[in-house]
């Protein structure tokens, strides 16, 4: 008995809520792909840091930094699934610990080329399982892929995971920063085994209506 949905994922692995198989992830992005040169190439973590500023990271500090494989799922806020892609870059958290936070923060809003970004929270980013991906299958990553880097966090919808990553600004409890799908509408911690998809759904939000 084969599957039905026309995809070649074998039948026991388990989907989150609502998602179906798809064989390749389908490349998708808002705007236009850049072309980064990693020597003009800059990684900044800002907002609420531990030390009151902003850290900066060239392409050849983060380059230093231990680098671990993750084969993980894709899961698509618009209901399709890819199955192990395999990952490789740096833990997203060993760079938290080069520029932590201040201790009573919990949000990060994360961001990329051309204005896209994305809220998280700081356990997201501590996720073992948490990548800043440089590479897929052993090769560097394809520019429309997200060259140099982008931000690997399985357990969450793929909206969560900025392509052509350019760091994270930490927010205090309560900020009203959102990113590019979270201000249309998506829910800010973005779970997918939770299917945490609409900001309706948040805590605390009215249900059936957008909260903001
Ligand atoms: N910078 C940026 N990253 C992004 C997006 C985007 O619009 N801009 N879209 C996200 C969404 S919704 C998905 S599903 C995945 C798609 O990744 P892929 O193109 O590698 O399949 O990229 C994510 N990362
Ligand atoms: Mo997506």
């Amino acid at each position: 008995m084969g599957r039905t949905d026309g995809s070649d994922a074998p039948l026991d692995r388990v989907l989150p809520p609502g998602q179906h198989w798809r064989s390749e992830p389908e490349l998708m992005h808002y705007g236009p792909v850049p072309r980064v040169r990693p020597e003009r190439w800059a990684f900044t973590v800002g907002g609420a840091t531990a030390d009151g500023v902003e850290h900066a990271f060239q392409w050849t500090d983060l380059a230093g930094l231990e680098v671990h494989e993750v084969v993980a799922d894709m899961h698509c806020a618009t209901r399709w699934s890819a199955l192990d892609q395999r990952w490789s870059g740096p833990r997203a958290s060993d760079v938290l610990e080069l520029a932590p936070p201040a201790p009573d923060v919990h949000q990060v809003l994360v961001f990329a080329e051309f204005g896209y970004a994305a809220n998280l929270e700081v356990d997201d980013l501590l996720s073992p399982r948490t990548l800043l991906a440089t590479h897929l299958d052993g090769e560097p990553l394809a520019h429309e892929r997200g060259a140099p880097m982008r931000l690997i966090v399985p357990h969450l919808y793929t909206w969560k995971g900025p392509k052509w990553l350019r760091g994270w600004n930490y927010l205090a409890d309560g900020s009203p920063e959102l990113g590019f799908w979270e201000q249309r509408g998506y829910h800010r911690h973005g779970d997918a085994w939770r299917q945490e998809r609409y900001a309706y759904q948040e805590e605390g939000a009215r249900p059936g209506e957008p909260n903001n």
